[in-house]
């Protein structure tokens, strides 16, 4: 989507510079958001044609510029219950009579620049502390639904661990053969959570089971399903979809 070559090469700082000047002009102020590009291209983010060509103008933005300009205090937007898209959609890179069940004896694993790599259990992950939130999940392919998801805000995970939070990636392994992975800036987002919840039900092997990653903030194929490891790491790692040429920051 994003074509490499007709990039320009801009300084984050005139970027900003530019986006200032544009939020005076009273025109946006929240630039990187959907809703924000939304306004700027015209695009009406109800209708799926709308939220792609939203997503096109957000694609062009060069990883670097966006992660100078995400705004860890800004939160996506959440909704009521009675907004939750029933059935929700099941998207994976195979087909749905492909889903693995989860494997015996589970195990969430932590490597990296982390203190403590001990393996965690479900039940050690459900007596963390646990939030929930109703909020819109959007796919690069221009469609999008809202979910409601509980569990543990992976800040808290990554305090608990003790890992290195000036590290630059978080990377996420899945048993189906999926990767992703984050920058620190969007790991520490207060809204990122490892689900363990779907709708109010334990995640079922479709929706990610045992553990899931929702982060609101990002495009839906940055929320890894199935997560069997997360690493800590200053390594940029790359994901699944990434070495395709999906944009690698893929904000909303
Ligand atoms: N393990 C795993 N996680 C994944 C994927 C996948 O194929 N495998 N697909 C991603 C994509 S592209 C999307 S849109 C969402 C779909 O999540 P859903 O099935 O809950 O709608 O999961 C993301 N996480
Ligand atoms: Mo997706």
């Amino acid at each position: 989507m994003t074509d490499k070559r007709n990039r320009v090469a801009v300084d984050a700082a005139d970027i900003r510079a530019e986006l200032l000047r544009a939020s005076r002009r009273g025109f946006l102020r929240r630039t990187l958001s959907l809703g924000g590009l939304a306004l700027l291209s015209g695009c009406d983010l109800s209708t799926h044609s709308g939220v792609d060509a939203a997503l096109e103008t957000a694609l062009r933005f060069d990883d670097g510029i966006q992660a100078a300009l995400f705004d860890r205090r800004r939160l996506a937007q959440t909704y009521p219950a009675s907004a939750i898209t029933r059935p929700f959609r099941f998207n994976a890179f195979y087909p749905d009579w492909q889903v693995r069940a989860v494997p015996d004896g589970w195990v969430l694993n932590v490597a990296g620049r982390v203190a403590d790599k001990r393996a965690w259990t479900l039940a050690a992950l459900t007596a963390l502390p646990q939030e929930s939130q109703i909020t819109r999940h959007i796919c690069i392919e221009g469609w999008s639904q809202i979910g409601q998801w509980r569990g543990v805000a992976l800040h808290v995970f990554l305090r608990r661990v003790g890992a290195d939070l000036s590290a630059r990636y978080v990377a996420f392994t899945c048993f189906d053969g999926y990767s992703t992975s984050i920058d620190m800036a969007s790991a520490l987002h207060p809204q990122t959570l490892l689900a363990l919840d779907f709708d109010s039900q334990p995640l079922e092997p479709q929706w990610g089971a045992p553990l899931r990653l929702r982060i609101p903030t990002k495009l839906g194929f940055k929320s890894a399903k199935n997560i069997e490891a997360i690493e800590v790491t200053n390594v940029f790692p790359g994901g699944y979809w990434e070495k395709q040429g999906y944009d690698w920051f893929a904000g909303v």
